[in-house]
């Protein structure tokens, strides 16, 4: 958190032009992020999952087989943490995609 410092004009009754440099702290708030999940179903190919986890989430072939896997196991699994707005493109561009290709698969967001 960084201090930024405001200059105040004295008070006209104080028969001074000196300015007083008073301290604030800075009210900085990092944005929310949001938890990006796949959810298991029956009938989504798994390798189906491991494409969309490499081309939209970035994985290695190593790492998408094995979160593919969690969620196949777990039921669920958080793919990643982003701002509200880039989650949002992630969990579009999952769905759009699984929907064009004719598959069931979930995605869906959530405030971490
Ligand atoms: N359960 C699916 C199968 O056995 C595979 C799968 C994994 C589906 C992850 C969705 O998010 C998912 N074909």
């Amino acid at each position: 958190m960084t201090i930024a410092p405001t200059i105040q004009a004295g008070k006209s009754d104080e028969g001074t032009d000196a300015a007083v440099v008073v301290e604030t702290r800075a009210k900085t708030r990092r944005p929310p992020l949001y938890k990006v999940m796949l959810l298991n179903d029956d009938y989504t190919p798994m390798e189906f999952v491991v494409h969309i986890l490499e081309r939209f989430f970035g994985m290695t072939h190593a790492q998408a087989v094995e979160i593919m896997l969690t969620v196949h196991k777990k039921g669920l699994a958080v793919v990643g943490v982003f701002s509200h707005e880039i989650a949002e493109t992630k969990v579009t561009q999952v769905m759009d995609f699984a929907r064009r290709h004719q598959h069931p698969l979930q995605c869906t967001m959530e405030r971490e």
